[in-house]
């Protein structure tokens, strides 16, 4: 069969979305699969179902991470594809799952077509992308790398004080791979856009060639409860009114500062948090994010000031806490520009562009040749059940994956 002909089957593919967004399933047709909790656990379990029933040879490491390998002429470094099966709270079912899936139905073709690559193909999904129950975002890719120290992604707790490392032993992932011993020829990520841009266009293919910077930080003001009846407002020491100040602060610092400077505050948590009760503790963290490094780095000065300024006048104190920061990505420019070649060649229109979200490719960029590809978000929604690409769309983007991963594995 000549390999320009081979196509992904997208029934299948659509298939093995359907079941995947059944573990944890919520309202709306998305699912709810928090890093470490019993539905990732049951989502690691069919997808390692899945791996396995095609002949992979699946390896866990330490952080969770999970590589399923499928062998190659040569023992060489592989050619790396996947991404994350972890989601936020209110997640949809493409986020991450479509970009491992995709790599399982690479794999099947492959398989069918009784093709054997010169190097192996390794499909991945790693540990904790999302970030949204522990931090950083991007861990088990950040450790897989050895940019954080396993221990200290281990020891990462979430707010009910629960770590990384007693969950994974809980879920029976802890593997015994070590992590920071990377071994890879190139690695391609497939993916939502989870923005407006291609749709907006009308454009079918993302050659994904930077990546935006990352900046997350947990501000806890500390003031004086008192009664919200007998307290004169001069007297007040109210840490509720920090955090609103500062929380309207963010949007009106990112539409100053323009450009692609965005800013988010995603959790305002109040203490105690009682109607007739002025709340002595806020906890608010703010999320900034912006494709230029020294722009990043002047909106998180100014929320730091913003913060400390407007808590020492109300006669708050506030501490800062850093949750994830990563600087702006260039991936490989030849490794974009065979993505653009590759989807130009199977007629689907394609533009370079830069990740708004944060991707474990961002973290493989760092110890081999990286890029990514983007197919269309509808109405650029994301972290969202209304999440929606089209069966079209999905088929095209695993189609220039697989035709991507062809060229790479030789
Ligand atoms: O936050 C992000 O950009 C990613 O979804 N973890
Ligand atoms: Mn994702
Ligand atoms: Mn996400």
């Amino acid at each position: 069969m000549n390999r320009a002909n081979l196509r992904i089957d997208i029934g299948r593919l659509m298939n093995r979305l359907d079941r995947l967004a059944q573990v944890g399933a919520i309202e709306g047709g998305g699912n709810a699969r928090l890093a470490l909790t019993d539905q990732d656990k049951d989502g690691r379990d069919l997808v390692i179902g899945w791996m396995k029933a095609l002949g992979l040879t699946v390896t866990v490491d330490a952080i969770g991470n999970v590589f399923a390998r499928r062998k190659g002429r040569k023992d060489l470094p592989p050619l790396m594809t996947g991404s994350h099966i972890d989601t936020v709270r209110t997640g949809g079912r493409y986020d991450g799952n479509y970009g491992v899936l995709a790599g399982l139905e690479v794999v099947e073709v492959l398989n069918q077509a009784g093709i054997e690559t010169e190097r192996p193909i390794t499909v991945a999904f790693f540990t904790n992308e999302e970030g949204a129950r522990f931090h950083p975002d991007m861990m088990g890719s950040l450790a897989y790398v050895g940019g954080m120290p396993l221990e200290e992604a281990l020891a990462a707790t979430d707010r009910d004080g629960k770590s990384v490392g007693e969950e994974l032993h809980r879920i029976g992932y802890a593997g015994p791979e070590p992590v920071a011993k990377p071994s890879l020829h190139r690695f391609v990520e497939l993916h939502i856009e989870q923005g407006p841009v291609l749709d907006r266009e009308g454009v079918t293919i993302g050659a994904v060639d930077t990546l935006q910077g990352i900046s997350w930080t947990e501000f806890t003001i500390k003031g004086t409860s008192n009664h919200a009846g007998t307290t004169p407002m001069r007297l007040r020491h109210d840490a509720g009114y920090v955090a609103a100040e500062l929380t309207t602060f963010v949007r009106r610092l990112a539409n100053e500062i323009g450009g692609d400077q965005v800013g988010t505050v995603g959790s305002v948590k109040l203490f105690p948090d009682l109607i007739n009760v002025i709340p002595n503790k806020a906890v608010v963290t703010v999320d900034v994010r912006n494709t230029d490094e020294a722009r990043l780095k002047e909106a998180e000065r100014r929320v730091a000031t913003f913060a400390e300024e407007t808590a020492k006048a109300e006669g708050c104190t506030v501490e800062a806490k850093r949750l994830a920061r990563f600087e702006p990505v260039i991936f490989d420019a030849r490794m974009a520009d065979l993505i653009e070649r590759t989807a130009k060649g199977l007629g689907f229109s394609v533009r370079r562009m830069t990740s708004g979200a944060g991707h474990d490719a961002q973290m493989m960029q760092r110890v081999a040749p990286t890029a990514m590809i983007f197919v269309p978000s509808v109405d650029g929604i994301s972290h969202n059940v209304r999440e929606f690409t089209s069966p079209k769309d999905l088929e095209a983007g695993a189609n220039v994956l697989l035709q991507v991963m062809l060229d790479l594995a030789g």
